[in-house]
């Protein structure tokens, strides 16, 4: 039985197998190559990783591990032992975003950051800000077990979405405009979780008809990318479930939170 299961068979835990979508895409890339992700089906920090591949079109390798119990192939590439791990050929690296600007480098498919330098530091700017303020505040509402926690931080949640929704492109529906670049495909994961983990477990309020914010996020669930790496709607029930019920010893990221300090 899985520790977070806490000695109870009823509880559900993480999934260990996508589905739907997310295990075609597994599916059409299980054969060996140079390009390899170690990848969690539940995982938003996977996903960010994924997606990319997925817009560039480039070939890869994706495998699935288990983060928790951090088999040997993955602490080779990564020493922390959390998923996402990329190895290309003999050399490989980890951390979601440090992988995507990795992608990036390489120059091949579609570039996700926009050529001019002003408009590459703004997206950085606003990634950075994907990663301090609205991750961590996903994960603090989603692990607040008292109502007036979870008023405050779905607050701060709300506002520092709607920070990000100020500073995109007027018209959208992407965050620079007409195309998926590196700041959608950095929240995009978050975005799919609003409706398949926030709502069910928090009661989050779908988007707003009408609105900007209501806009980029049908244009992120509709983005074949996005579609492509995500799993149907129990896969994350159930993986989520030891979050929404705060369980002891459910991750690093859990922890971390429990414990007031920055993510891993
Ligand atoms: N900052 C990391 C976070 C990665 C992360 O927390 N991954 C989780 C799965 S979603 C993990 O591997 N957890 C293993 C553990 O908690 O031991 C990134 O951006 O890649």
């Amino acid at each position: 039985m899985d520790a977070n299961q806490n000695g109870n068979p009823d509880k559900k835990t993480y999934h260990k197998k996508a589905t739907g979508a997310a295990l075609e895409t597994v599916e059409s890339h299980s054969e060996d190559h140079e390009l390899k992700l170690f990848g969690s089906c539940f995982c938003p920090f996977v996903q960010r990783v994924w997606i990319s591949l997925e817009l560039k079109r480039l070939d890869y390798q994706y495998i699935e591990v288990d983060p928790y119990k951090k088999p040997k192939q993955l602490l080779e590439v990564n020493p922390r032992g959390l998923v996402p791990a990329l190895r290309h050929g003999d050399w490989g690296s980890y951390e979601s975003t440090v992988l995507m600007e990795y992608l990036e480098d390489l120059h091949e498919g579609e570039a996700l950051l926009p050529s001019d330098p002003k408009l590459r530091a703004y997206s950085r700017l606003w990634s950075d800000h994907v990663n301090r303020s609205i991750v961590p505040n996903f994960y603090r509402y989603l692990q607040a077990q008292d109502e007036k926690d979870q008023i405050e931080h779905a607050e701060e949640l709300k506002g520092q979405m709607s920070k990000l929704v100020d500073a995109a492109d007027q018209s959208g529906p992407f965050f620079l405009g007409d195309n998926m670049s590196f700041v959608d495909v950095q929240i995009a994961p978050w975005i799919i979780r609003l409706r398949k983990v926030l709502q069910p477990y928090r009661g989050w309020p779908e988007p707003e008809a009408g609105t900007r914010w209501a806009k980029w996020v049908d244009a992120i669930e509709q983005n074949h990318a996005v579609k492509a790496t995500t799993s149907t709607d129990e896969l994350y029930l159930d993986s989520y479930e030891r979050y929404a019920e705060n369980r002891p010893n459910t991750s690093e990221v859990q922890k971390a939170i429990n414990s007031g300090k920055g993510l891993p």
